[in-house]
C-alpha cells in the first residue's frame, strides 16, 4: 500500500501524486512515513518562485512558461498559493480558461493551496508538495505566491530562482516594494507591457537594481496575455539556474530550504504535542479563562504548558 503510492509517485502518476498531497495536507499518519521514503529521490527539479501583487499576471505568466517548458519536453509542477482564498485548498485553478489545456496535460501537475488557520500547517505542506513533485520527476516546479515576505510562505526559502512580477501604473508600487523585495528577486518581470507607463516602471526598477546588492539582476518586459517576452524570461531563468550550478550556490539555496523545512516540521510537532496535551489533560479554554480572570497570565501559562510537554 505504502510502497504502491511511493512507486506510483516516482513514476509520475498524477493520481498518486494528488493522493499523497492530500494525505500530507490532512496530516494523516501515513504522511510522514511516505515523505521519509521519497526524500532520496529528490533534488533534480528546478524550483521557481513567482511572486508579486494581486492580479499582476503571475498565473498567466506561469501558464505561458509551462507551455514553453512543455515544448522543450520538460515536465512541470505548479503550486499556486492563494492566501486570499482560504477555502480553495485542493481546488484546481478552474476559473482560468487558459489553464485548461495544461490541466489536461498528464505531464503537468497543478495544485492550488489555500492558507489555513494556525494549525493548518500550510507552510509545512508547501515544502512537502515541492518534495513530492520533485520526486515525481518534474523538471520544473513553479510556485505562485501573492506578495512577498508573508509569514506563511517565505518564497525565497523554497525557490532556487525567485521571479518578482511588477506591473506598470500602480503608482508607487515600486516604491512600496523597495524595502522588502529588492534583495529577494533573482529576476524582475515587468508584466502588462501593453499598458501605459511601462518605460517609466522599467526605469524605476533599473535605478533600484543599480543601487541594490545585486546590480546585475535581469529585468524582463512581458505581455503574459499574448506570451510576448515569456521566452526571454525562460532564458533568464535558465541563465540563473546555470549560474547557481556553476557557482555552487544551488547547494546554499537547498540548505536554506531544508533548514526552514526542518524548523517547520519541529514547530508543527511541538504544536501537535501542545494541543494533544492541553486538550487531553487540561482544556485550552480553561487556561484561557484563568488568563481572563487574572488568575494567571499568558506567559506563565505558556511556560507551564511547555514545561509539561518538554519534561
Ligand atoms: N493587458 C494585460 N493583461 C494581462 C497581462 N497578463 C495578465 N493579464 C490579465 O490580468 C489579470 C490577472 O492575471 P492573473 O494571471 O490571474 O494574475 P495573478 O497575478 O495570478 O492574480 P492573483 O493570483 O489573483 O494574484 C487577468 O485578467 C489577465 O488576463 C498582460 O500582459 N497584459
Ligand atoms: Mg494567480
Amino acid at each position: 500500500m505504502k510502497e504502491e503510492i511511493v512507486s506510483k509517485v516516482l513514476e509520475g502518476d498524477s493520481r498518486a501524486i494528488a493522493r499523497m498531497i492530500t494525505l500530507v495536507e490532512n496530516h494523516s499518519k501515513e504522511a510522514s512515513s511516505l515523505m521519509k521514503e521519497i526524500h532520496r529521490y529528490t533534488g533534480s527539479a528546478h524550483i521557481i518562485g513567482v511572486t508579486g501583487v494581486m492580479g499582476s499576471g503571475k498565473s498567466t505568466l506561469i501558464a505561458e512558461l509551462t507551455r514553453l517548458y512543455r515544448k522543450n519536453g520538460k515536465k512541470v509542477g505548479i503550486i499556486a498559493i492563494d492566501p486570499t482564498s482560504p477555502f480553495s485548498g485542493g481546488a484546481l485553478l478552474g476559473d482560468r480558461v487558459r489553464m485548461t489545456e495544461l490541466i489536461l496535460d498528464k505531464e503537468v501537475f497543478i495544485r492550488s493551496m489555500g492558507t489555513r488557520g494556525m494549525l493548518g500547517g500550510l507552510a509545512g505542506a508547501v515544502y512537502d508538495v515541492v518534495e513530492i513533485l520533485d520526486a515525481s520527476g518534474k523538471d520544473v516546479i513553479l510556485v505562485e505566491t501573492v506578495g512577498v515576505g508573508q509569514a506563511e510562505v517565505d518564497i525565497i526559502k523554497i525557490a532556487d530562482t525567485t521571479v518578482v512580477v511588477i506591473v506598470p501604473g500602480l503608482g508607487d508600487s515600486v516604491q512600496t516594494m523597495k524595502a522588502g523585495v529588492m534583495e529577494i528577486a533573482d529576476i524582475y518581470v515587468v508584466n502588462k507591457a501593453d499598458h501605459p507607463g511601462i518605460d517609466q516602471t522599467v526605469m524605476e526598477i533599473e535605478n533600484l537594481v543599480e543601487l541594490s546588492s545585486n546590480p546585475n539582476t535581469p529585468i524582463i518586459k512581458t505581455i503574459a496575455k499574448t506570451g510576448e517576452g515569456v521566452s526571454d524570461l525562460l532564458e533568464a531563468i535558465s541563465q540563473h539556474q546555470k549560474y547557481l550550478e556553476t557557482e555552487g550556490e544551488l547547494e546554499e539555496k537547498r540548505k536554506i530550504r531544508y533548514e526552514a523545512e526542518l524548523i517547520e516540521i519541529i514547530r508543527n510537532h511541538l504544536l501537535d504535542m501542545i494541543y494533544d496535551e492541553s486538550i487531553v489533560k487540561q482544556r485550552i479554554d480553561t487556561i484561557v479563562d484563568r488568563i481572563l480572570s487574572k488568575e494567571t497570565d499568558p506567559y506563565t501559562a505558556a511556560e507551564e504548558i511547555l514545561g509539561r510537554i518538554l519534561k
